[in-house]
């Protein structure tokens, strides 16, 4: 064969195989966003068009990968969790993570103007990708606690922020100094006192993040059908009621 004195350079290619009967998470995250942002003129601190973007993409993703089962998204960034017995391309951790980081980009800007009509697409946003296992259901658990605390503190402080910005009349540089040092209780009060803002009531897609899960339904007069449909929540996953109420992600049947 006139091939074969070629054939070995396929052994170059090293075997990238995830360890199995663990979790895999699949994080992406846009590539300098904090620019992509401005030159989109998203509102601020939240664009819910520019969120409402990214949970399109990241359902696109979730359609083609069965073995997810939930994903989370906050900012620019989107966590999909692979159940542990997985095996979509042999576990191969290349082709997993590869094939999710380009769907999602490519969903991304197929549906750019489904939430910005109105708005061209400035240049080709990239988003880069990371591949984390966790052996223990607590290290899952711990993994999306770390995730959403993020979420809460970015949003309180940008809130606060872009509030004494846009409606107090303050430079960036101010609000940064009148926000240093304060705590939580703080933040809450200025928003309250000066905005007459309650922060419980913000939105909750912004304070919490945007959970993506699959659930069963009934499709209404035909008795017999039962549909998958993936939906957003907005719940708080720190607290074990969630993993309570939604007992099929770990596989714990309660
Ligand atoms: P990176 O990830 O290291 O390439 O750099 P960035 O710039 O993407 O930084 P990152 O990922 O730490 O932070 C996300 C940035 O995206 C942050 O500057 C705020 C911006 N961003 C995300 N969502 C929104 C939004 O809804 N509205 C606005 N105005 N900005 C947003
Ligand atoms: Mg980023
Ligand atoms: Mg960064
Ligand atoms: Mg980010
Ligand atoms: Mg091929």
């Amino acid at each position: 064969m006139a091939n074969s004195r070629y054939e070995y350079v396929k052994g170059f290619e090293l075997d990238d195989r995830i360890l199995p009967n663990i979790w895999v998470v699949v994080r992406i995250d846009g590539k300098g966003f904090h620019k992509f942002a401005k030159a989109h003129d998203f509102e601020k601190p939240n664009d819910v068009n520019a969120l409402n973007l990214m949970n399109h993409a990241a359902v696109t993703v979730m359609e083609e990968f069965r073995d997810i089962v939930l994903s989370y998204g906050q900012s620019d960034e989107y966590s999909f969790i692979f159940r542990r017995e997985a095996d979509v391309y042999k576990r191969r951790a290349a082709k997993i993570l590869s094939y999710v980081t380009s769907l999602f980009t490519s969903s991304y800007v197929y549906n750019w103007n489904v939430w910005f009509p109105n708005k061209k697409l400035e240049y080709a946003p990239s988003f880069d990708g990371r591949i984390v296992l966790y052996p223990t259901d607590q290290n899952l658990r711990d993994y999306l606690s770390w995730r959403q605390a993020d979420v809460h503190i970015n949003n309180l402080y940008n809130t606060v922020f872009w509030n004494l910005v846009l409606k107090g009349g303050m430079t960036n540089q101010q609000a940064e100094n009148e926000l240093r040092g304060t705590f939580s209780a703080d933040k809450n009060e200025i928003l309250f006192s000066k905005f007459g803002i309650n922060y419980n009531t913000i939105d909750p897609m912004f304070r919490k993040g945007t959970i993506l899960l699959r659930k069963r339904t009934q499709i209404p007069n035909l008795p017999n059908v039962k549909r998958q449909l993936i939906i957003p929540l907005y719940e708080d996953m720190i607290r074990d009621k969630f993993w309570k109420e939604h007992a099929e992600i770990l596989g714990k049947y309660l």
